[in-house]
């Protein structure tokens, strides 16, 4: 049932440290989804879902239906929700860790399937809930306890993998909030498999290493659909520190206008086509 309820504010407080920069990407998701509900759509479009993490607390803080799921497992549960109601605009948010490390499975093949969701990276390139352990995408050199001679091997590039996974909506933001909002704008016209990375420095374990002062806007005249130039922008920075020059590219990289998982399933088509649910399906 649909209400007129537009307050998507919780009475839990927030006990992510004072200044963590997932404050902002809350900030960001709500005013975008403020505007939705403003432009007519009702909170019972809406479904998310996150893990155990740091950033997976988001669930908490936001007033709508979901699921406050096992960490790295997002996916496969924003999936059933999917599946569940295809009408839902289904919101997964993961960290660094749990996405490219014990989920990493999940993502690679939610790109190559075009699922209908959107998925939200918070990386911080650190397990930061369990104390700053390093991650797929820590940058060489990194020092913790776990790791004492320092991270040997090269970050992982998020970006390349969802290209190389086909992955229809590949973007990266910063944790600002207006970045944040206005990327789950243009992700919201988009159906398909929307990847949304947020750099989201830790302030304990993994402190803004200068990314900021580094981010580059990606051209408003960058071919969206062009693969070869995305990959180019992608291979602009490795996620391994940065030096005097290095730039990172934030937006848009790639959009790809193809079928997604429910249009491979005429009862899911059928189910969206007349915006009705499981209880309402007619052969
Ligand atoms: C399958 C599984 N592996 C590991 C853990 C322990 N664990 C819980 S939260 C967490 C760290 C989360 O890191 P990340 O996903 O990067 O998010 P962050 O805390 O940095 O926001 C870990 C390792 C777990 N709960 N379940
Ligand atoms: S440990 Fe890091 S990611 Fe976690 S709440 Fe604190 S600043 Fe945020």
């Amino acid at each position: 049932m649909k209400t007129k309820d537009t307050n998507i504010n919780t009475t839990t407080k927030p006990t992510w440290c004072p200044g963590c920069f997932n404050f902002q990407i809350l900030a960001g998701f709500k005013s975008f989804l403020a505007g939705e509900l403003k432009k007519g759509k009702s909170k019972e479009d809406f479904a998310i879902c996150s893990g155990i993490a740091c950033q997976g607390k988001i669930f908490d803080y936001v007033n709508l239906n979901g699921l406050n799921t096992l960490h790295g497992r997002e996916l496969p549960t924003a999936l059933g929700m999917k599946i569940g109601n295809p009408n839902l605009d289904v919101y997964a948010f993961g960290g660094d860790g749990g996405t490219y490390s014990e989920g990493i499975s999940h993502l690679i093949h939610a790109a190559k399937q075009n699922i209908d969701i959107t998925l939200t990276v918070h990386n911080n390139q650190v397990f930061a809930l369990t104390v700053g352990q390093p991650t797929a995408v820590t940058e060489q050199g990194y020092v913790d306890k776990t790791t004492p001679e320092g991270v040997f091997s090269k970050p992982l590039n998020p970006i390349k993998l969802m290209l190389n996974s086909n992955c229809s909506f590949v973007a990266r933001v910063f944790a600002d909030v207006k970045q944040v909002e206005e990327v789950y704008k243009e992700a919201s016209k988009h159906r398909g498999f929307k990847f949304i990375e947020i750099i989201q420095p830790c302030i304990i374990f993994h402190a803004d290493k200068g990314y900021k002062e580094h981010l580059k806007i990606i051209d408003k005249k960058h071919d969206v659909h062009d693969f070869d130039k995305a990959m180019k922008l992608a291979s602009e920075w490795d996620y391994d520190g940065v030096d005097k020059g290095s730039k990172i590219p934030v937006g848009i990289f790639y959009k790809e206008k193809r079928p997604t998982l429910e249009d491979k399933h005429w009862q899911l088509k059928k189910l969206i086509k007349k915006k009705k649910s499981w209880k309402e399906f007619k052969r």
